[in-house]
């Protein structure tokens, strides 16, 4: 008997759609699901024909967190697990110097809220929710939460979800700055695509610089920003790209980053 596979893979113009695939459970992670997305993002960084990436969940959720049923991570420690599993996932997203679009197409909770909030761009459906759901089960925030939530709606918003393990929609998720865009379930996939291949006509070796520095600077001093930016800019500047964006800002056309430097 063959398995469904966890992760459903495809590319369609640049853009490789990665999908969570345990629809039954609404995409809750166990190892394998963790281990074979943090691959298959790998490779997609290593690949020239993918240029945006998209994380998203079959079936009405995007990811309910840790499979509470799944033993497998059980002879580790919860430490061991998560810097087995899902901490090197996050940081590969965020290491990734691709944009990654997380296309939230229903509840994101635990673990996979934490999923939800690391792409570089969240794109959510109307029937998208989002719940830090880990006090319930008198639990730390883990995977990124505590990082990305008081980053984007203050240290008592973010205590206050954390605490009640409220559900969050869509509007209110725009309100709060967790998604970037909210579009109808109905033509959510045929949204997310136009999205991604808007975003992989862009000049892609700039992006990831630029990637690079938001990521730095969320961590750093305006001091240490302007350095790195001035480092920054002159590989982006000895880059083919630049040249091309200049020259079709003079011919009065528009450039062309997808062709090869
Ligand atoms: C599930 C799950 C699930 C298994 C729904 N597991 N089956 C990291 C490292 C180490 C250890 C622990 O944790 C972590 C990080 C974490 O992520 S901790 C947080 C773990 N996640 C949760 O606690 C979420 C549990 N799920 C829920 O609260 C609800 O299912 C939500 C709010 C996500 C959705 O509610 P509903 O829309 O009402 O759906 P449902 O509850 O009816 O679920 C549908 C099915 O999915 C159901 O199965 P069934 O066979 O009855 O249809 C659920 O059992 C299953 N499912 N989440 N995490």
């Amino acid at each position: 008997m063959t398995s469904e596979p966890v992760i459903l893979s495809r590319t369609q113009a640049g853009v490789r759609t990665l999908t969570l695939n345990r629809p039954d459970k609404l995409n809750a992670a166990n190892d394998a699901l963790l281990l074979t997305l943090t691959g298959e993002l790998e490779a997609a960084g290593r690949d020239p024909e993918v240029r945006v990436v998209v994380i998203t969940g079959a079936g009405r959720g995007f990811c309910a967190g840790q499979d509470l049923g799944d033993v497998s991570g059980r002879d580790m420690t919860f430490t061991e697990h998560l810097n087995h599993t899902y901490n090197p996932l996050i940081r590969t997203i965020r290491g990734l110097d691709k944009p990654v679009i997380t296309a939230v197409n229903g509840v994101a909770a635990g673990a996979g809220a934490s999923l939800a909030l690391s792409g570089d761009i969240r794109l959510w459906a109307g029937s998208a929710s989002l719940i830090e759901v880990f006090s319930n089960i008198a639990l730390v925030p883990d995977s990124g939460s505590t990082w990305f939530l008081p980053r984007l709606v203050g240290y008592h918003r973010a205590f206050e979800l954390m605490a009640l393990a409220e559900k969050v929609g869509p509007q209110d998720a725009l309100r709060l700055g967790l998604c970037e865009h909210v579009y109808p379930d109905e033509s959510f996939r045929e949204e997310v695509q136009q999205y991604a291949e808007r975003l992989a006509a862009r000049p892609l070796h700039a992006l990831g610089l630029t990637k690079r520095a938001l990521n730095a600077a969320l961590n750093s001093t305006l001091d240490q920003a302007l350095d790195l930016e001035a480092e920054l800019q002159q590989l982006a500047g000895d880059h083919w790209e630049h040249e091309e964006g200049v020259t079709a800002f003079g011919a009065r056309r528009a450039p062309d980053f997808r062709r090869e430097g």
